[in-house]
């Protein structure tokens, strides 16, 4: 079996007939000017540079046959699957449901809730709408990755201490051995990045492991 021999905190050996690649909101609203990322104050430079990395890990995971998952954070039009606790946070000049210059802020359907063009999903793969910080909560995810028969699960994606580190969690919760690729996968505040990463492989690996897509691509001919 292919195994990232330099994944920390041990090398990561995985079962590559049944992963699949989970790619984090990568959503305009995160990584585009105009979106919901930079209305709450955030450098959104910072989750744009990892864009030709998460395409890159995309090219990887297609040429290699797995199965390849794309979330979206986002709500029904009526904001029924937002509560309150959830839409009155942040800056009350952007809450979720609000009209922005890519329409309403986090609803489904709007241009800024689409994925970003040069990582967007192709045919045949899965896209996962979720009204929470986890792929796992009030969505399909899990009957979807049952049905296909994965146990192992490599994560990319934006951002890396909300939505990518929460799945994560709940992944691992639910039993997947879990692998962040950290090249590809970004925070609006970068030590928070750094401290998520630390986390993850702590305590001989308490959430997963972590790897760079190098270790990824090399792990091809291990
Ligand atoms: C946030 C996310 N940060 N995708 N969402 O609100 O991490």
């Amino acid at each position: 079996m292919p195994t990232l021999t330099h994944a920390r905190p041990s090398p990561f050996t995985f079962d590559a007939a049944h992963t699949a690649l989970i790619v984090i909101d990568m959503q305009r609203d995160f990584v585009e000017p105009g979106g919901f990322g930079e209305a709450l104050g955030n450098d959104v430079s910072l989750l744009a540079s990892i864009v030709p990395t998460v395409a890159q890990l995309l090219g990887h995971a297609r040429e290699r046959g797995w199965l390849v998952v794309h979330t979206r954070e986002s709500h029904a039009p009526d904001l029924s699957d937002c509560p309150d606790a959830k839409r009155l946070r942040g800056a009350p000049s952007a809450r979720i449901g609000d009209m922005g210059p890519m329409g309403r802020i986090l609803v489904r359907g709007e241009p800024g809730n689409a994925i970003v063009d040069a990582v967007a999903p192709v045919a045949g793969e899965i896209v996962i709408d979720k009204p929470g910080k986890g792929a796992f909560y009030a969505t399909r995810l899990g009957e979807e990755l049952a049905r296909f028969g994965i146990t192992h699960l490599v994560f990319a994606g934006v951002t890396t201490e909300v939505c990518v580190q929460t799945s994560m969690r709940e992944a691992n919760d639910r039993g997947y051995e879990c692998v962040l690729i950290e090249d590809a996968t970004a925070s609006y505040i970068p030590s928070f990045k750094t401290a998520t990463i630390e986390m993850i492989r702590s305590q001989g690996g308490i959430v997963g492991w972590t790897a760079t897509l190098a270790d990824l691509v090399e792990s091809r001919w291990n």
